[in-house]
């Protein structure tokens, strides 16, 4: 097979670095880090089936809910692919209650790194897709010693890299660092991504939309009257149709390139739904506006949103621009026209 002209992740990132002036290359290591730590974790999904690796550790992590080999294994790769080599100052991550400093040994560096290890677990079992979601930020601590709580609850706007791992059918590596969301297939015969998606854009209006209709009557009204308006009107001749995995990774990559709205709304039980701010939410609204799409939490921006603690859920509607724009006028009560 030739290779020639092959774009391959590492290639991608030190041409993007010269888009910003004045980069150290730092961004770039991290990034190439993190692409090591994505193909390993992707082995290890693709044996999930075969070994003793599925089950239960018989541990709970800082949610109360039962912790899968896995989603520990990916945990664990991500840290040691990401700390020693002198670029942060601070991580934390979905399965650990408290910040993870870095082991005294290593040299800290400016950078933060948030990350859910392994989303949409619950998925593992039946081998339907699942994600690993990061997120990039310079310190806001002065020094340069260990970093603080107070590095990782920054807005969402403050990102300096976002990023997501899909393990589906095929394992799919995206990243923006503010020029373009790219996105980037494992190649698994020479075990490199390969640039598969370049600069993507959301369409600005789509026809799926993606939720837990399970929780249908704990919604707001307004959210109850948005989709049966989807679900009742015709669109170019027909009605929204629906698709949820319970996978945020994958339900959004399916949203970044086909459009529509995927949406985990505060109910009932749950005032702030489910999904996390800081290592869910954020990395996610990042992305898709730097793909032209919207993410609010039905009222305010999720990225202008200022964190309180590591672990907070926050309601989400996420997706493409028109659709994101009439859910929330639903939520707010307007009156909508008739299609
Ligand atoms: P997790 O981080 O524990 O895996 O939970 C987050 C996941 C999302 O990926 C997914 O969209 C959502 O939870 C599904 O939740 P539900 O089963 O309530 O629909
Ligand atoms: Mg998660």
């Amino acid at each position: 097979m030739a290779i020639r002209g092959f774009m391959t992740l590492p290639r991608h990132i030190v041409e993007g670095e010269k888009l910003h002036p004045g980069a150290t290359g730092e961004l770039s290591n991290i990034l190439l880090q993190l692409g090591l730590a994505a193909k390993l974790i992707s082995l290890e999904v693709n044996k999930a089936g075969l070994a003793d690796i599925l089950g239960f550790t018989g541990s709970e992590n800082v949610h109360g809910e039962q912790v899968k080999k896995l989603d520990m294994f990916a945990h664990d790769t991500l840290i040691k692919a990401m700390d020693h080599g002198g670029h942060f100052c601070v991580m934390a991550s979905e399965e650990e209650e408290d910040i993870i400093h870095l082991p005294a040994h290593h040299q800290t560096g400016k950078y933060v790194l948030l990350f859910d290890p392994l989303d949409g677990s619950s998925n593992i079992d039946a081998n339907i897709s699942i994600g690993t979601i990061f997120s990039i930020y310079k310190r806001i601590t002065p020094g340069t010693g260990p970093g603080s709580l107070e590095d990782c609850l920054q807005p969402g706007y403050k990102q300096e890299v976002a990023g997501y791992i899909v393990y589906g059918s095929s394992t799919i590596f995206v990243y923006t660092a503010s020029h373009g969301v790219h996105g980037f297939t494992l190649d698994p015969a020479f075990g490199e991504f390969i640039l598969s998606h370049e600069n993507i854009r959301i369409p600005k209006s789509g026809r799926i939309y993606s939720i837990n209709e399970g929780n249908y009557f704990s919604w707001p009204n307004g959210l109850k009257h948005y989709i049966k308006y989807i679900q009742s009107n015709y669109f170019e001749g027909k009605p929204y149709q629906a698709r949820y995995v319970g996978s945020m990774v994958a339900d959004l990559h399916r949203t970044l390139l086909y459009g529509g709205i995927y949406m985990y709304p505060g109910d009932r039980r749950n005032s702030k739904g489910k999904i996390r701010l800081v290592y869910e939410c954020n990395p996610m609204a990042f992305i898709i506006e730097n793909a032209g799409g919207r993410a609010t939490d039905g009222n305010e921006r999720i990225l202008d949103k200022k964190p309180e603690s590591l672990h907070e859920r926050c309601p989400i509607f996420i997706g493409s621009e028109g659709d994101v724009l009439l859910v929330e006028k639903f939520m707010r009560g307007e009156k909508i026209d008739k299609n």
